[in-house]
């Protein structure tokens, strides 16, 4: 089974999915494939790998192959450009950040890597990024034109642009780190435009309740990175904020 498979069956049976972000820059592969088995425990649904600066070349290679020697969870990977690439993963999020200023990252470190992708023949999913305020390390790097928070018909002009551009999957990002996840308005907005379309939501979530109002606005998929990695007892908050995304989905 294809990972898009995998993650509509998921959303099929429970309204939400829930993916862990693990960057392999932020510690050693080994600290990473700890959280890695304490979210799988905790009842994530897949491990995701990347990040803006430093997490690509042999560290996520690394870490990508000890992560699967332990964990039987797909690993996806989340490039911030054609360094994070690797072999050891099982699907790649073909990603555009639509509202980058720079052309590398909508399109550039896109072609770079597509040739590579061809030959080595792993699954990839189309996807529209788009970066919200504050946007974080993300914002920076790759020179974004930040989505206003309190303009939701934007970055749904934004979302509808990528599905019409035939991506399946959109991501609305607040930035990893931030200090409040989107609001709910902007995530339904969005969401009523896509309609079928895969929504993923990330940034800023933190435990159960935020996780389950993103989810009942409208997420399809929600990600959380940093809690996961600087809790004390990562399984637990794992469970905490799928089980909250979960309900809230049935809420
Ligand atoms: C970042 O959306 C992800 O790309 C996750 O954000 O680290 O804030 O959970 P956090």
């Amino acid at each position: 089974m294809t990972v898009e498979d995998y993650l509509s069956k998921i959303i099929q049976r429970d309204g939400v999915a829930h993916i862990t972000l693990i960057d392999p820059a932020s510690q050693k592969p080994e600290e990473s494939v700890r959280l890695a088995i304490a979210a799988a425990q905790g009842g994530t649904d897949a491990i995701m790998l990347g990040g803006s600066t430093d997490a690509g070349g042999q560290l996520l290679d690394i870490t990508a192959k000890m992560i699967k020697e332990k964990v039987k969870l797909p690993i996806i990977l989340f490039p911030g450009n054609t360094s994070g690439f690797t072999t050891s993963a099982d699907c790649v999020l073909f990603m555009s950040l639509l509202n980058s200023r720079d052309p590398h990252y909508i399109v550039g470190n896109q072609v770079q890597g597509a040739y590579t992708l061809y030959k080595v023949g792993m699954e990839s999913i189309p996807m529209a990024y788009l970066v919200c305020e504050p946007g974080g390390t993300v914002g920076w790097v790759g020179d974004v034109k930040l989505l206003p928070r309190k303009k939701p018909e934007l970055a749904a002009a934004y979302a509808l642009t990528g599905k019409y551009f035939g991506m399946r999957y959109t991501y609305l990002e607040a930035g990893s780190g931030a200090e409040s996840a989107l609001p709910p308005e902007m995530i339904a907005t969005v969401k009523h435009i896509l309609k079928e379309n895969v929504l993923i939501v990330g940034g800023g979530i933190r435990d159960g309740k935020t996780a389950a109002i993103c989810a009942k606005a409208g997420a399809d998929i929600i990600v959380t990175g940093t809690a996961i990695e600087k809790a004390g007892n990562a399984k637990e908050l794992t469970a905490e904020i799928v089980q909250g995304a979960k309900a809230g989905k049935k809420a």
